[in-house]
């Protein structure tokens, strides 16, 4: 080969390369892949699992496969502090948990632990979606996660081993699990329980070893976790709903471009829709199986709910002043603006 030859050839490489090798280096530097694990509590078939395997689809879709979402079911990246508490320090990117669990790092997201705070789900969605539920989850940037969307645990119901609970009486003395929260342990407390937090992961045992009578929860979650193998009676007290948090490690979020957060948040909340619908079709679906299972399965008699909520008075008073009252009030209004629009 001549000398000005093998130049032409050298020349023509570098002129085909070097764009290439430069375009590739400026996609390294702005956007470079991403894996995304994401936490959460229940079984990988359950509703909310199914949600983050479509949540991963539509993150690989929206970022032609360059963010690579991880799901870890089970609770297998520790208990819901454990994985939050991971989260809040950048060792894991997005965690799914009720957000009375998260609670412990911001405060007012007590709010939606307010017992009988919403009457159906419909309420609960318009209300989580509206500005101050929104509002609500921007200020958990505060606690070093970031607030992506509300998904759906549900409302909850009473399971235990002791007797039937159809009257306030029948609450007396069982040793009830409840979510590490103060307005849960209250609102158990109040109705004459022994109530004392536990960590989701160990409850199963904790009831089938006799430490606890009983525990709350919506039926989809009693049903991932097997729990109505070791209950013998089940009230339908749907005392609380527990809107699931899609929360984002904020030191990783902070790492991203604007347009892969767009991407993950705007898939966290388009899921939102899938999930809610899956966790409601669930509910009907588990009830079905713990009452086949021979779990007793009792209405609350007629009158005991006002009883109860009476009770309950006193509660909602510590919620109000753990949120802030402005939060209280605006919460509320926003509740009786959706019914009164809803008649
Ligand atoms: C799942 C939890 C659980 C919650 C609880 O990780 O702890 O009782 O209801 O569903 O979020």
């Amino acid at each position: 080969m001549k000398i000005t030859s093998c130049f032409f050839y050298i020349r023509a490489l570098t002129l085909i390369v070097c764009p290439l090798a430069n375009h590739a280096l400026a996609q390294t530097r702005e956007s470079p892949p991403v894996v995304i694990r994401v936490a959460q509590g229940l079984s990988e078939d359950s509703h909310l699992g199914r949600a983050v395997t479509l949540f991963a689809e539509r993150v690989a879709r929206d970022s032609a496969g360059r963010l690579t979402v991880k799901p870890i079911h089970n609770g297998q990246a520790g208990t819901d502090p454990k994985a939050m508490q991971d989260a809040i320090e950048g060792k894991l990117e997005i965690f799914v948990g009720s957000t009375t669990t998260i609670v412990p790092a911001y405060k007012p997201l007590a709010i939606w632990d307010t017992p009988f705070l919403f009457a159906n789900y419909a309420e609960a969605h318009a209300v989580l979606d509206s500005k101050v539920g929104q509002s609500l989850l921007q200020g958990v940037s505060e606690s070093g996660l970031v607030g992506l969307a509300y998904w759906e645990n549900g409302f909850r119901n009473m399971t235990n081993n002791l007797r039937p609970v159809t009257r306030v009486e029948d609450f007396a003395g069982i040793r009830l699990r409840t979510m590490p929260s103060e307005a849960a342990i209250n609102t158990f407390n109040r109705l004459g329980v022994d109530a004392k937090p536990l960590q989701f992961a160990e409850v199963r045992a904790a009831l089938q070893n006799g430490t606890f009578d009983g525990q709350e929860n919506p039926y989809p979650t009693i049903v991932s976790a097997k729990i109505h193998e070791v209950q013998k009676y089940l009230t339908v007290t749907n005392h609380m709903y527990t809107p699931y948090g899609v929360m984002a490690s904020r030191k990783w979020w902070l790492t991203l471009t604007a347009a892969d957060q767009k991407i993950i948040r705007d898939a966290a909340w388009d899921t939102r829709l899938f999930q809610r619908e899956e966790s409601r079709k669930a509910a009907d679906a588990a009830l079905v199986s713990i009452k086949a299972s021979g779990v007793k399965v009792d209405e609350l008699a007629i009158g005991e709910r006002s009883r109860i909520s009476h009770r309950l008075e006193k509660v909602n008073a510590v919620v109000a002043a753990n949120v802030g009252l402005p939060l209280w009030i605006e919460t509320h209004n926003q509740i009786y603006m959706y019914r009164s629009r809803a008649k």
